[in-house]
Formats: C-alpha cells, structure tokens, sequence
C-alpha cells in the first residue's frame, strides 16, 4: 500500500476507535438532559447527518477523481470554460439545503431566547476563576432573603430557569452541555440563558471563554434537585449562623478566621469579638471585587471553581454516582467530617495560588494594585490550618 494512503487509514481508523472510547462523558452534547438542550440536540442530529452524508459524497467523488485522473504522463484534456447549467445546479442546491437548514436554526434560537416564561430567575457572576450565583427574592420558592452561594448552581427540576449573568473582570462562558448551550458572560452587560432539567442530578460545565491562566480551572456544575429536595437546600442556605461550641477548636478556628479571611470571604451572621457584624470588603483586598461567600460552604460538594472536591473520593462517587431519585438526599447531606477532603482543603489554606495558578509573573501583583487575583497565599502555621478546618465543618 501507498505510505500516504496507509497513514490516512490508520489516522481514520484511529479517529473512529477514539470517538468511541468515552463511556463516562459528562460533558458530552449529545446526551441532553433537559428541553433546551434536547431543542438543540433535535437540530443538530439531522443537520450532522445531512452534512455527513453530504461530506461523504465529497469525499468519495475527491478520491475517485485523484485516483482515477491521477498524472500518468497523458496527454493535457481538452480546456473548457464555464458550464452555466451545472453551476446554478451547485449553487441552487446548496442554497436550498441552507434555506431549509436555516429555517429550523432560527426556530429555535428564538424558542431557546424566550424569557417570559420564566419560573425562576437566578443572578449568575463570572470572575477569575469561579462563578457567584446570587438568588433573588423569590417567595414562591421560599426565597424570602437573597442567597448567595458558589461554584455549584443547585435548581429544581422541572423548571424554567433563567440566569442572568455578568462578569467582574474579563468575558467568561457559562456552559452546562447536559442542559443547553454556551452563554457569555460580558462585564457592563446582562446576558440570559435558559436551564431546566428533567431528572435530579449533577450536571458538570466550564468556562468555555478563555478567561486567563486558570481558565482551565474554571468548572462549575448544575445540581437539579426534586422541588421538595430543592425547598429544603432553601431553608438550609437562609438558615442562621451557628456559633461553634465554646471552648471548641472550630471556635479557636472562628477567631483566626475573623483575623485573616474576613477581610474577603463573608460569613453571614458571624460577628467580631466587639459584637459587630463582620462584613467582608473583598472590593478592596480582590482584584474582581468578590470572594465566594463561605455562609454553607460544606452545603456544596467541590470548592475553588468546582476544581476540586470538597468529597472525599469514597463519599463523591457516593453522591455523584447515585440514581435520580436518591441522588437529592445524598447532595443535601453536605460535606460531613467523616468525608471530607481533608488533603485538598488544607492544600488550599496552606497555600491556594500553588494548586491553581494565578500569576504567570508574581509580580504582576504589583500591576493589580496590590489586590489579590483569587486566593492568596496566607502563609498560615498548620496549627491554624487545623482550627480553620475544624471551623470551616461547621459552615453547613
Ligand atoms: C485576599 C482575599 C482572600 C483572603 C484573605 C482569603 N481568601 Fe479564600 N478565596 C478568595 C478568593 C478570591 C477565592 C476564589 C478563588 C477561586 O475559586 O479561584 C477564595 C476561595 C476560597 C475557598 C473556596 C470557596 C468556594 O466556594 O469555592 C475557601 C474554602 C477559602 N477561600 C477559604 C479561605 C480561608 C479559610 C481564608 C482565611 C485563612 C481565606 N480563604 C482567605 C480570596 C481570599
Ligand atoms: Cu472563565
């Protein structure tokens, strides 16, 4: 066989066995899980196919043509110009294709911009690297005081949401492949994007608008909970703070977070030593502006823009892997000791920019004014690291 005709076969045949490889695939578009994403699936199954059969028309009528009108030292055919039949034919047909083509594609941009029949509205903020979702006042679902939560987007199934997202710093794309497909999040501008799902699960994304140096980092992940399980993930986000045990290690842990996270991480209801309320100003110590806000933090199951676990592998697949009708039980059970992630959140304290990069230069510290871009590193004793790891367990 020709070296050429023998490498294309073996790329081909490669391709094919490769496509076919990913059993596990979270973030496959193919498999919607939700009307959106299945509008979008029902137009792209029969455009692939009409582009596929088409690409295969070419490709044999290419290969014959280069095989059989191969150079063999003949004689140079006879010169032609121009056959005005055949080419309002290819041109008229194509056009045809496209017209029909365009026709459904404008259908459903329109059915997949709608928003006034939205359910619920939920406020979506990319930054680098993590989104905040803040959710409005809404007291048909219980929402009677804003919640503000991170990394994790927990909706109820069945539901027409819509995000309304924004950005702090530089443009991001909120994509959750399962449930529809990719919206930018602009800074100065408010874009939507419709969610709704048909079955409890954890539905995984990315950022998919290359956004800076963690871009990769940059995951979250859409967890649909039944409308019960939902109401209860509510009153637990507006549930007040609980003051860790006196004389405990998570309350040593509650005086060192007052002295270094403070400053940027809010904790609703935590109060100084004084008796005033702590409030985070993460606009004068962050570059974006914000840091997520750590009230329930061991309510969400991944940490630093879903990069990491909050699980311990054992308890992730637990949840992760459970079926529809359990899985929303599982979520909400949270972060308990037994099954944290010990090894990754102390990495984290310890020190944050070395498990995902946030500077290429350190010194481009200097060109943010002195704010931090995500999480700083503390240089804090492992003594404190232990107190805050006790503290932090009862952030439920
Ligand atoms: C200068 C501001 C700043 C300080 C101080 C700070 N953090 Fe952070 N922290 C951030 C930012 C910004 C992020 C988001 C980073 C990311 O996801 O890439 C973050 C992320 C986190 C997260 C992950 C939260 C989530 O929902 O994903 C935890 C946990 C955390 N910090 C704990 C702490 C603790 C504990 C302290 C005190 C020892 C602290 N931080 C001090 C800015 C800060
Ligand atoms: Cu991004």
């Amino acid at each position: 066989m020709h070296k050429t005709l023998k490498s294309a076969v073996v790329v081909f045949v490669g391709s094919l066995v490769a496509a076919s490889c990913a059993t596990n695939a979270p973030q496959d578009t193919w498999q919607p899980k939700g009307p959106n994403a299945k509008l979008i699936d029902d137009l792209q199954q029969p455009v692939f196919a009409v582009a596929g059969i088409i690409g295969l028309i070419v490709a044999a009528a290419v290969t014959y043509t280069v095989i059989k009108y191969r150079d063999r030292g003949q004689p140079i055919p006879e010169q032609t110009h121009g056959k005005p039949a055949l080419e309002i034919t290819l041109t008229v047909i194509p056009a045809l294709i496209l017209a029909v083509v365009a026709v459904f594609t404008f259908g459903a941009i329109f059915k997949l911009a709608k928003t006034d029949d939205t359910e619920m509205i939920i406020n979506v903020t990319g930054q680098q690297w993590w989104w905040e979702y803040d959710y409005p006042v809404q007291n048909e679902f219980g929402i009677t005081s804003p919640i503000i939560s991170s990394g994790q987007l927990v909706m109820p199934v069945g539901t027409k949401v819509l995000l309304r997202e924004t950005s702090r710093d530089v443009i991001h794309s909120y994509w959750i492949p399962a449930l529809n497909g990719k919206r930018d999040a602009v800074p100065g501008r408010v874009q939507t994007l419709r969610l709704e799902a048909d079955e409890p699960g954890i539905y995984a994304g990315q950022c998919t608008e290359f956004c800076g140096l963690s871009h990769a980092n940059m995951r979250m992940e859409a967890v649909a909970l039944s409308k019960e399980d939902f109401a209860k993930w509510v009153a637990n986000q507006q549930a007040p703070y609980v003051v860790p045990a006196k004389d405990s290690l998570a309350q040593q842990g509650e005086t060192v977070f007052l002295n270094q996270c403070v400053r940027c991480h809010q904790v609703n209801g935590l109060m100084r030593a004084d008796g005033t309320p702590a409030i985070a100003a993460p606009d004068e110590n962050v570059w974006s502006g914000a840091a997520p806000n750590l009230s329930h933090l061991m309510s969400r199951n991944t940490f630093a823009g879903a990069a990491f676990d909050l699980l311990s592998k054992k308890c992730r697949d637990e949840v992760w892997g459970a079926p529809s009708n359990v899985v929303g039980a599982k979520y909400l059970a949270g972060v308990t000791e037994d099954c944290l992630n010990q090894k990754d959140l102390r990495a984290w304290l310890r020190n944050a920019p070395e498990m995902k990069p946030m500077y290429a230069n350190p010194a481009d510290l200097e060109i943010s004014n002195g704010k931090y871009r995500g999480m700083p590193y503390l240089a804090l004793s492992e003594d404190d690291i232990n107190k805050l790891v006790a503290y932090l367990l009862t952030l439920k």
